[in-house]
Formats: structure tokens, sequence, C-alpha cells
């Protein structure tokens, strides 16, 4: 039927957009040539029924995925052959959170179909940003963690590692936050509320997962019915990783849950049939929403559902995968690497020991060698708060067998530590997988740890600090486990697709191989004193400014100054990443040009965005100061046009996309010790902004790449916070410098917050009663120090640029690409697997 119409075109009508496709992906020409409509017009034709002409947004996106999909499904099963053929070791990331954001660009960027796509929108007349932002940002992550993951996925597949990626698929993302009357308030992101042409369900691989106990859900928290064994179903949706130029297509692999019950309907007395209906819905219920604290442990049952859920299924999974080619166990260790992100997956360690003593029925050594070769462990943490404890009753409840082996780890975990440290009582409750005196619970960071081959932490520091404070006993213990790996970001969305100008700029100076290899970055260095180029970096800052203003002011109605400085902070709302210091400087400058308003200060916009927990009071708190911050500024005549502060509401990966190109300043200003690494720090850079910041995280190592002359660091360090623990006093502060006591005096006046004498009190109470616990007023001199010299930079355009410059030339290290290749090497021992080069075409 295609063909017959195909060959009934009438010569010489125009080819349609998709057609010249490139060679490998195989279902081009061949299929479509001489055809009149492409890809696209077939998907809104066959599809959704439409001429191209009535199509709206929506289905137009939906039709320009289809096609993409299309391209890149053959190479993406090719890819998925040549894993089974070749049986190489290959890599899974277990992750509770990947916060993918959008596909469609991203996907046409990787495949190289930029030109194809140019070419639709142009000869279809199309209005890309409306079919682009038809997509929903797929927000299945809180922040730093998730989006990690997503840019290890796309790592991992531009290196042709054979790597898949395993998560939840949760019905609802992360909370949508608008602000009323400046308080953050949450809407559900039902995200998949439209079909999603990413997705692709695999019932045949549906798993059956066994449970101690059975649920129901009552008044919207999930009950457990004792001694009631239950399964849910696992049923398993398939997403596209395509690696840069599209050879390899890896899976991230997203686990739903079902009831594995099927109905017979004759059979079902009315009675049953209806609760045969509502177990369905409890079963759902496990990968409905994805929690959106990432700050507390709150110990829900659900949760904990949720975390053994992502084991069970991406661990059967695996090994169903692993047992098709390979009949003795002993080589699982050869053949899988598995890596938890986190503690969130660390019931694996539980679950593949149960699966090696009674599946494989191996003896407890040979299965505890192989758990812990396949094994390795992930820190993004140091919160005490932050790190998981599971109650030992819920294990007995729903997980008896998973307990056993838990306890008997411990067992032999405590002869262990007594055999090398006789006597020492305190180092074995210490490190022990169970904590006792209240509640016994569960300590899923040493089970982690414990149960694996290697533990890192995200940037040096932080690798330290967990080695040295928080889990110092296991370190000393099992020292050779321990390392770290700093993170980075991939420069295919966070440079290539993000900011075009600039990556055009890039390549026409050192050609395109940055995109693979970052270190390529270095070539600009000899060029930072050649003004042509250097003039040509700074146009590229102002058309990525000029790009966001206009769409700030046509997507919000906000209207900013691009010729002000763009200084932003943009993370989650916590009080340790200190959105309260920016918020202090910015009410000093205030008060600065209030006491003097013929000061000479160049004119700056300060954005922040961020989500705050919900149940995160204080976090919330912070927003709404903010935003009177900004609202008080906007009112005053004398400062108006000289400072503006804006709160962009719902932060997602579409906006940091957006606001991180146009931005001249990068805020990483975390109490030195608390931030694990940050990875919009390193997005910042590779962009071009200058940063300001503490020493703290991955913050410290790009300011050694860069050199320290280049950056703008303040503050006390990690030390001189631990430090001053004992003595450490905010009303020193207060008492002793003049512009601190000025700017606590105007905001504590109630001068930013008149109507909400609430939020006053409790700025009171954070920053000087309870002891300014995350160190504000002790960092607000030195940042306000390191703001003007900054500010005096900017008033010299080139030499400004010129830092930029070699910020972004030494920014290559914070590729994830050199991150994956460091797991690679050193964890995972594993190496690429790439698919055939040659044309495989479909007959
Ligand atoms: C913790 C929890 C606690 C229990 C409830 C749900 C939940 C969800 C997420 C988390 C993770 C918190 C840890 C985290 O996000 N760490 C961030 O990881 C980034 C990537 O390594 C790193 O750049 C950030 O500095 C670090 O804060």
């Amino acid at each position: 039927m295609r063909s017959e119409k195909a060959a009934g075109q009438p010569q010489g009508s125009e080819p349609p957009a998709f057609q010249d496709l490139p060679e490998h992906y195989g279902c081009g020409p061949i299929r479509f040539r001489g055809s009149h409509d492409g890809l696209y017009e077939r998907h809104l034709l066959f599809d959704n029924v439409v001429a191209p002409e009535d199509a709206d947004s929506r289905e137009r996106y939906e039709a320009i995925a289809r096609s993409v999909r299309d391209v890149l499904s053959q190479r993406w099963q090719l890819t998925e052959q040549t894993y089974r053929r070749e049986n190489p070791k290959r890599i899974y990331y277990l992750s509770m959170e990947f916060l993918i954001g959008r596909s469609l660009s991203n996907n046409i960027l990787n495949l190289r179909l930029d030109p194809l796509a140019r070419r639709l929108f142009d000869q279809e007349h199309l209005d890309e940003t409306a079919i682009l932002a038809e997509e929903p940002d797929a927000g299945l992550g809180n922040g730093g963690l998730g989006r990690l993951a997503a840019c290890f996925l796309d790592s991992m597949a531009t290196m042709q590692l054979p790597a898949m990626g395993y998560g939840l698929r949760y019905e609802y993302g992360i909370f949508k936050q608008t602000i009323v009357d400046g308080w953050q308030r949450e809407q559900p992101d039902n995200w998949l509320r439209r079909p999603d042409p990413w997705e692709i369900a695999r019932p045949e691989d549906a798993v059956e997962i066994d449970l101690g106990c059975s649920f129901e859900v009552r008044g919207g928290n999930l009950r457990v019915a004792v001694g009631m064994p239950s399964r849910l179903l696992g049923m398993p949706y398939d997403r596209p990783i395509v690696g840069y130029g599209g050879r390899t297509i890896n899976t991230l692999r997203l686990w739903a849950a079902a009831t594995p019950q099927t109905f017979d309907f004759q059979a079902f007395s009315a009675g049953e049939f209806v609760s045969a209906l509502a177990q369905r819905l409890t079963a759902e219920t496990v990968t409905r929403v994805l929690y959106p604290d990432d700050s507390t442990s709150m110990g829900q049952g659900l949760r904990f559902v949720q975390e053994y859920f992502l084991v069970a299924c991406s661990l059967a999974d695996l090994i169903r995968r692993f047992r098709a080619t390979n009949s003795d166990w002993q080589l699982l260790s050869d053949k899988v690497a598995i890596q938890l992100n986190d503690t969130h997956p660390s019931l694996a360690v539980a679950e593949l020991m149960r699966i090696l003593l009674d599946e494989a029925e191996l003896a407890w050594d040979e299965a505890w060698d192989i758990t812990r070769r396949c094994l390795a462990y992930t820190n993004h943490t140091l919160l005490p708060e932050a790190l998981e404890k599971w109650p030992l009753r819920w294990f007995e409840l729903m997980l008896p067998r998973q307990l056993e082996i838990i306890l008997e780890i411990d067992r032999r975990l405590r002869d262990e530590i007594l055999a090398r440290f006789p006597g020492d009582q305190g180092r074995v409750e210490r490190a022990s997988l169970i904590e006792r005196g209240g509640e016994r619970l569960v300590r899923m960071a040493n089970l982690a740890i414990v149960g694996s081959h290697s533990t890192n932490g995200v940037a040096e520091i932080h690798s330290r600090l967990l080695r040295e404070t928080t889990v110092r006993d296991l370190a000393e213990i099992f020292p050779g486990r321990f390392n770290n790996k700093t993170n980075g970001v991939t420069p295919r969305r966070w440079l290539l697709l993000s900011n075009p100008p600039l990556a055009r700029c890039i390549t026409e100076a050192v050609g395109d191989g940055w995109v693979t290899d970052l270190a390529e970055l270095e070539r600009m260095k000899p060029l930072v004193d050649d003004s042509g180029f250097v003039d040509s970096v700074r146009r590229a800052k102002r058309m990525a400014k000029l790009g966001f203003a206009e769409w700030l002011q046509a997507s919000a109605g906000i209207v900013v100054d691009p010729d002000a400085i763009f200084d932003s902070q943009i993370k989650r709302i916590h009080e340790y990443k200190r959105q309260l210091l920016n918020a202090l400087r910015i009410a000093t400058l205030y008060n600065r040009i209030r006491e003097n308003p013929n000061l000479d200060i160049a004119p700056r916009t300060f954005f922040f965005s961020g989500k705050a927990a919900p149940a995160y009071h204080v976090a919330k708190l912070i927003i709404k100061f903010l935003n009177n911050l900004a609202g008080t500024i906007d009112a005053d005549p004398v400062v108006r046009g000289r400072l503006k502060v804006v709160f962009l509401p719902d932060y997602c990966v579409s906006l940091a996309e957006r606001l991180i190109p146009a931005s001249d300043v990068s805020n990483q200003i975390s109490t030195a010790g608390y931030e694990a690494s940050g990875t919009s720090n390193m997005k910042f850079m590779m962009n071009g902004a200058l940063t300001i910041g503490t020493r703290d995280g991955a913050t410290i190592e790009m300011a050694e790449a860069a050199g320290e002359e280049n950056f703008f660091l303040f503050g006390l360090t990690a030390d001189e916070v631990a430090g001053s623990r004992g003595w450490y006093s905010p009303l020193w502060h207060y008492d002793n410098e003049p512009e601190t006591r000025a700017v606590l005096d105007l905001i504590l006046s109630g001068h930013f917050c008149r109507y909400d004498p609430d939020v006053v009190d409790a700025l009171r109470n954070i920053l000087l009663t309870s002891g300014d616990v995350f160190r504000h007023l002790a960092d607000l001199t030195s940042y306000l120090e390191a703001d003007q010299r900054l500010q005096a930079l900017y008033g010299d355009p080139s030499a400004w640029t010129r830092k930029a410059l070699l910020n972004i030339a030494n920014s290559g290290r914070f590729s994830s690409d050199r991150t994956i290749g460091e797991y690679a090497a050193e964890i995972w021992n594993a190496g690429p697997c790439p698919p055939p080069p040659e044309r495989t075409r479909p007959r």
C-alpha cells in the first residue's frame, strides 16, 4: 500500500523532510523515497487522522517525536542484539530517580538529525518553541541525584557502554510549583496524561514480586495486612537513551506496579469483583508518586515498598538476562556490575543474596563473594537526617527472608570486627547494620558499604568527609573499598543543545571534538588574548541573555534588562544551600543604594528558582521571603531599575537549560562541608558564567582547574565550620559588623514583610536565636567582599570575558564522560560494546 502510493506520486514533488536519513538508520530512503508524505505527515495522518495544516501543536509534537522514534528504533534493537551476541559485562544503574527533562530536541541532536528537523520546521512553517513545549518535562527526580543519573545514561550511551538504567515509572513526578502571594503551592504533575511517544510497554518482560504481607489503602496511607503474603506485578516500560552520533541506543527501563491477578469475570461474585479491582488500585499506588523530599528520610512505608519493588524487579530482570546466556553463577560478577545510586536501592544486597542462596542454591560464602563483587554504592549526602534507616519491624512484616539475611550479614560483620579489634564493642555498635537503643533500625548505608566492593563519594572533599566522619568506622575496617568519583554533566544537553550561540563559537574556534571529548576545550586557551575570539564569546553570552529575556517576557510577562548582570542561584531550597545568605547580600546592596542613591553600582538582576519539600516549613518560608524581597525592591523608586529580584516558579530541567546559558554569575554558596558535589555549578562554568562560591563540593575542584584567580571564592572552609561548632555565635557578627547589623535590623524591622510578622520571627530564629546553624552571618562579610571584586570586574568587559573564557576552557574535567570513564575503569571493570557500523536495512 505504501509503495503503491509512493509510486503513484507525480515526479518532481517536494521531497519530505526526514526522507534523506543518514545511511546507518536504515529505514529512510528506501522505504519512503518518492512518497510525498514523509514520516511526519504519515504519523499525523495515520496516528491522529489529521491533515498537517489542521494539526495543533500537541499533534505536531507527537508526530515529530514518533518520526524520530522510527529513525532510532532499528539502532535501538540492534544495540540490544549486539549485547546479546557479544555477551559483554553489562552495567546496571539502579536509581529511584531519573530527572530526564524533555527528550525530543535531545534525541534529535544526539541522532544528528538537527539539519533535517530544521528543514521540517522551516518548510512547514512550524512554531518550534510551541511544539517543543508540548512535551512534558519528565521530572522523575528531586534534584542533583536524579539529574546526575540522567547525565550518566547519556554518557554511557555515547561511550557505547553496555549499560541500562532501572527506575520507577511514577505516575506523578516532582510536583508543579506555583507561587501564590509569595508562598509555594504544590500541584500534581500528571506527566503521563497523554500518550508518551518515548515509552514502549514490554508486557512480555513483566516480573512477579513476592511480599510477606498485603496492603490496603486507608485515608491515603498504605496499611499493612499482617501475615497475608501477596504478589505485585512489575510492568516494564522502556525508554531509548540515544548516544551521541546515534550508534548506540541504550535503554532506561522503568517499572510500573500492577496486580498480577487476571479477572475471571464469570467466577467473581459482585463483592469479589469489586474487591479484586480495589486490590488492583492498591497495587498501582506503589508507583503512583515520587517522594518529593530529599532532605529527610521520613520513614514512609510506601517509600520502603517502592524501594524494594525497584530492587526486586530490576534484579529479577537482569538475572533472567544473565541466565539466558550464562549457565555458571560464578560468572555473574564477570557479566554484571550494579551501581546503587545512593542507599535507596541498597536492599539489593539482601535481595541478591536471597536469589543466590534460595534460587541458585549457592553456599553463603560463594553467594556473599558474588554479591559483593557485583554491587557498588555511591553516597550523595552527609546530612544525617537524609541517611536512610528503616524500622526492623517493617522487614519482619514485609521482607522476612531478607531480614534473616541482613541479620546473618550483621552477625558475621560483628565477629569480624571483634576479631580485628578485640574488645572494641563501641566500634561494633557503630559499624553494625542495626541501630539499637530505641526501636531497632536497619542502617541502609552500612548495608550498602558492607555488601559491595566499592563506596564512592561524588567530589574529593565529600569522599574525604565521608571516610573521616560519617562512616569512619567502616572506612577503617574496609579502607580499600572507599574511593572518589567527582561528578560531571553531559556537555550534549548542557552546552551543545542549551547554548547554540556559544557552542557554535567554540566549534568555529577549535572544531567539534569537544562534544565527545570535553578536554578539547583547553584548545581555547591560546585564544584568550585573541580579541576577535573574546568578542565572539561575549556576543554569544549576549545572545543567550537576549533569548532568555525574550522568553521570560513572552511566557511570564516579566521584563528584565539584558544589560544588567544576570546573577543566578537555582537549586532545591535548603537551609544548607543558603538562599538566605544570598538574600542577605541583596538586602545589603539595597541598603547601600538607599543610603547613597548616587552609588555607582552595575545594574543587576538576581534570579532564584527552586522547589521546597512540601513538608520543609523553613524552606517554604525562605521562598516567601525571597518573593517579599523582590516585591519590596520593585516597589522602591530609588532601587527599581538598578536591582531586581526574580523568583522563577517551577524550577525544572527545561528552565535550567534556558537560564544557565544566560547567566553571568553562578552562586554556589553552601555552608562548606554540606554540599556533596553540586552539578549546576559545572553547567554554569561550561556556559561561561563566573562562580561566586564557597570551598565546598566540586566547586573546590572547579576553582583548582580554572585557577583561583578566575574564581570568586569566599567564606569558611569545611574544617573551619566544623571547628567552630563549640563556640560560634551569630551575635558576635551582629555586634561587630556594621553592615551585618544594618541588614538584620532592616529585615527584622519587618521592612520586607510588613504583613508577615511570622516570617520575620522565623528569620530571627534561624539567623540569631537558634545559633545560625548554617553560618550565614559568619560568611556574609566575605561574600560581600567577593561580590565587590566581581562587580568591579564586570566594569571591564574584556577582562570579564577573559575569565569566563578561561572557565569554559578549563571545564573539560566536569564532563560526565570523564566521570563515567572512571566508574567503568575503576569500579565496573567494563568496556564499550559498539554495535556494528554497517547499515542493516529492513526488508
Ligand atoms: C534523599 C531522600 C531521603 C529520603 C526520601 C527521599 C529522598 C530522595 C532523595 C534523597 C537524596 C538526597 C541526596 C542528594 O540529592 N544529593 C545530591 O546529589 C548530587 C549528585 O551527586 C550532588 O551534586 C549534590 O551535592 C547532593 O546534594
